[in-house]
């Protein structure tokens, strides 16, 4: 697993014009719907308590927020899809920030990890959401988060249902993360490295 020894905040960008070039670093973006734990996730593998803003009330983080991690790679905190509450013209401007995000970054081999709620086991959103990202090129990487809500009896069986409602084959693997219990941590750490060796 790899040693934090510096992570930062470097900045927050609402428009495309504010995104920092994705040729400089790699990056790995977490995407997911509202409330389903980026933020703790970011947290939790950068072993740091509050350095990505979290809340209890969903559609909290509405940028892309860039971090620097070991003065080596970014890690980008994207806002939340699925926010009842949100206005049309504000999800007309999240979709539009999520386009230009994912144009500018996938053709630079960025590293995606979609984070699905095991206890919700996916939803149709999140079914759209993967396969707006694999019809872009993507080869994401995918986490159940919250697996601490679920009893370990349970867990085969959610995994399982969640593939199929987010439509993944039945061999993809599934990173059980959980921010409360650092479930998961080394594995998730493992799939971003060997993502990153790929290029
Ligand atoms: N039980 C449990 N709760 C969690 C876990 N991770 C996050 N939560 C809770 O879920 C809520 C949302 O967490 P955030 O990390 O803010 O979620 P987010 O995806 O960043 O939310 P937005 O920024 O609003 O899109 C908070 O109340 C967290 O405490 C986890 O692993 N286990
Ligand atoms: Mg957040």
């Amino acid at each position: 697993m790899e040693r934090i020894h510096s992570a930062e905040f470097l900045r927050s960008a609402t428009t495309a014009k504010d995104f920092l070039p994705p040729t400089e670093r790699p990056e790995v973006a977490f995407v997911g719907r509202s409330n389903v734990g980026k933020s703790s996730l970011l947290n939790t593998l950068l072993r740091r308590k509050a350095l990505a803003r979290t809340s209890s009330t969903p559609g909290r983080t509405q940028a892309v927020n860039y971090f620097l991690v070991n003065d080596r790679l970014r890690f980008v905190d994207l806002p939340g899809y699925g926010y009842a509450k949100i206005s049309r013209t504000d999800r007309q401007k999240w979709a539009r920030l999520m386009d230009d995000y994912f144009e500018s970054v996938l053709p630079h081999a960025a590293v995606v990890v979609i984070l699905i709620d095991a206890k919700v086991r996916g939803t149709d959103l999140d079914r759209q959401a993967n396969e707006y990202l694999v019809s872009l090129g993507a080869n994401p990487i995918y986490v159940a988060t919250k697996i601490d809500k679920v009893p370990r009896s349970q867990r085969v069986k959610a995994l399982r249902e969640l593939r199929q409602r987010v439509g993944l084959a039945a061999e993809q693997p599934v990173v059980g993360f959980s921010a409360t219990t650092q479930e998961g941590v080394k594995e998730l750490w493992r799939e971003i490295a060997a993502r990153q060796e790929g290029h």
